[in-house]
């Protein structure tokens, strides 16, 4: 656009123009000033990484009513819609222009006819409100890991959150180059009634990976609006496939094995699984706990943490289960809490085992125990999918590598999701083929309130990832096949599942059993430890973990425990692998290794089952 600094100058103030003039990105400027012409703002703040032009944000979110202050300093709260409570997927979509390769495997709409739906949302939609505009970076500043983006927002909570969940991208973008590649995000929360998206029927999440820009409007949930969380994952995912390297949905924590020694693991695991909560086992380090990039660099896979902040659940968040986390939110310091019950200045959730009042505003405004929505179904205090968002130097156990620009280094992968009956609680896979194809591309997992539908319907998720896979599914198994080809020794790939039930539906693990799979793993990957060999993989020797249970949580863990728990199942292993072949067989461009690797997996389960029966102790094959 030939006047896009013409059209800067006069929406903008001479200290904000300035701001902006100095990222000399003609590429932005136009961006900036299409946004600007499109949804008419009455002025418009740039905001660079000066704690002022932070505490300008923080400042009008409470501001304009979408944040309110609670008791503790720096604690503040904000509601999304009843009805925006989760990521929505039946509204995510991709802009393809028609003929585009992707058009037969993503859910996508045409671009042109994409772009004038959304043009109809944006226009005019930020009258009488003030356009920020903020800098965020992917991943540590200065890095080879580093994306550049600008969001553009008429929501201060929006950008807070960024804030709070990213690293400062200011004088990063700097680095761009004049009209050099960079995540662009255009939000509005659309028309507000009582301070929230009114028009939540009207929702829209759209993504262009061509031009890696996302475009949401009418919902605040940060799912659907924080652009550099999912919305920048799929744009990633699609930029690492041409790139040869991986975008992820996971976790990135130190394990402490003994003698001091730290190694790194990252994990992928489908929402309200556990991800966040493996990443703060008691006594190990924090890095990240929702997105990771994974890089080769030297030889090595190195991973960083794309955020800086956590947008946790806080379902089940209490002083025993989460410490950590529990002290944070308890404590002063910058956190926004979301769609939590708030009674005189206090916020409470499920879980958080305190008595929680009776009455109070939540999510559904004026609430009180026992009311009912339009559907006839019971309020919670606190949504299910409640959340808070926090800095993770708020938290004492981060990592001290947690912001290291050149990453740390994949000692370990680990795979799992909600799986009643099938996987044991902890397993290395023979080798990364099997880790890849039988481990993370065969995630299921019970579904949950982290996206709107149906809960505990058993789902297919690829690596946790299937939500934001913005390529076919097998080419992103190939990346992920091919990425350990250059590496000497790729790290060991295992799988967990936390949510293994007895035959009285009972879970048969509690809930900080997961730090002995973790330290478990730990301890495989250095070559501590000897396993035993099953016909899907290395499984735990009993002594191994009755020491780690009694050293770690000072518990007696029973001979009659780990037999039940580490029993292999050959039915339920068998069914879950022919309803992945399905899937697969189902899926064009799946590759070869894929079918492979499960028929050799199959005649193995076989030949078990030939020898031993349907359920085999872990003593058989020892
Ligand atoms: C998830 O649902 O996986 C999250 C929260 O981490 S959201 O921002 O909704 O993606
Ligand atoms: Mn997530």
């Amino acid at each position: 656009m030939a006047n896009a600094k013409e059209i800067l100058k006069k929406k903008m103030s001479q200290q904000n123009y300035e701001k902006l003039i100095a990222l000399d990105n003609e590429k932005l400027f136009d961006f900036v000033a299409d946004a600007i012409e499109l949804t008419n703002p009455a002025s418009v703040f740039v905001c660079t990484d000066k704690p002022e032009d932070i505490q300008y944000i923080r400042d009008l979110a409470t501001k304009n009513g979408e944040e309110t202050k609670l008791n503790i300093k720096g604690h503040t709260y904000h509601f999304d819609s009843y009805f925006d409570q989760a990521r929505d997927p039946a509204v995510t979509k991709y802009l393809l222009t028609k003929g585009s390769k992707l058009e037969p495997v993503l859910k996508h709409i045409e671009k042109t006819e994409g772009l004038k739906e959304l043009n109809g949302f944006f226009k005019d939609s930020m009258v009488g409100r003030e356009m920020l505009i903020a800098f965020f970076c992917l991943g540590p500043t200065n890095s080879d890991f580093s994306i550049s983006c600008a969001q553009i927002t008429d929501s201060p909570y929006v950008a807070h959150s960024e804030s709070i969940l990213y690293r400062w991208g200011y004088e990063q973008f700097k680095k761009v180059g004049s009209g050099g590649s960079f995540f662009r995000f255009l939000h509005t929360e659309g028309e507000l009634e009582g301070g929230v998206s009114k028009n939540v029927d009207k929702r829209r999440i759209y993504m262009d990976v061509e031009e890696d820009i996302v475009y949401s409007t009418n919902t605040q949930y940060a799912g659907n609006t924080v652009g550099l969380k999912k919305l920048a994952l799929r744009l990633a995912i699609n930029k690492a496939s041409k790139e040869d390297w991986l975008a992820e949905h996971m976790f990135i924590m130190g394990a402490h094995g003994p003698n001091g020694r730290v190694t790194y693991f990252t994990g992928a695991f489908p929402s309200a699984c556990g991800k966040t909560s493996t990443a703060m086992i008691p006594g190990q380090t924090i890095v990240g706990d929702d997105i990771a990039y994974l890089r080769k660099i030297d030889g090595k896979i190195k991973c960083v943490n794309v955020e800086k902040g956590v947008f946790g659940i806080i379902r089940d968040v209490n002083a025993d289960g989460d410490p950590e986390i529990f002290k944070a939110l308890t404590n002063p310091g910058e956190v926004i809490f979301s769609n939590i019950l708030i009674k005189d200045g206090k916020p409470y959730w499920l879980g958080m085992e305190e008595d929680i009042p009776t009455d109070g505003v939540n999510h559904s405004g004026q609430w009180q125990a026992g009311n009912k929505d339009a559907k006839g179904n019971e309020i919670t205090p606190s949504h299910k999918n409640a959340r808070y968002c926090l800095n993770i130097s708020e938290l004492v156990n981060r990592d001290p590598k947690a912001d290291d620009s050149d990453g740390v280094e994949v000692g370990g992968i680990i795979y799992g999701g909600r799986d009643s009956d099938t996987w044991v609680p902890v397993e290395q896979a023979l080798d990364w083929t099997e880790g890849i194809v039988a481990k993370g591309a065969s995630i299921e997992s019970e579904t949950t309130a982290a996206t709107l539908g149906k809960e505990g319907v058993r789902a297919f998720n690829i690596m946790a990832n299937m939500d934001f896979l913005a390529l076919p599914k097998g080419q992103y198994i190939q990346n992920n096949l091919d990425f350990a080809n250059d590496i000497e020794n790729p790290a060991p790939i295992f799988s967990v599942n936390y949510f293994l039930r007895g035959k009285d539906g009972e879970y048969l693990n509690g809930m900080l059993d997961k730090k002995i799979w973790i330290l478990w793993a730990e301890l495989r990957v250095n070559g501590d430890v000897d396993a035993i060999l099953t016909p899907t993989g290395w499984i735990p020797k009993y002594d191994d973990l009755a020491k780690l249970f009694k050293d770690s949580l000072n518990k007696e863990y029973t001979q009659a425990d780990y037999e039940e728990q580490f029993m292999t199942r050959i039915p339920e292993q068998l069914a879950k692998i022919d309803r992945i072949e399905k899937i697969y067989k189902g899926n064009a461009d799946t590759p070869k290794l894929v079918f492979e690797t499960f028929v050799t997996i199959k005649a193995r389960l076989k030949d078990a089952q030939a020898k031993y029966g349907d359920y085999i102790k872990p003593s058989q094959f020892a």
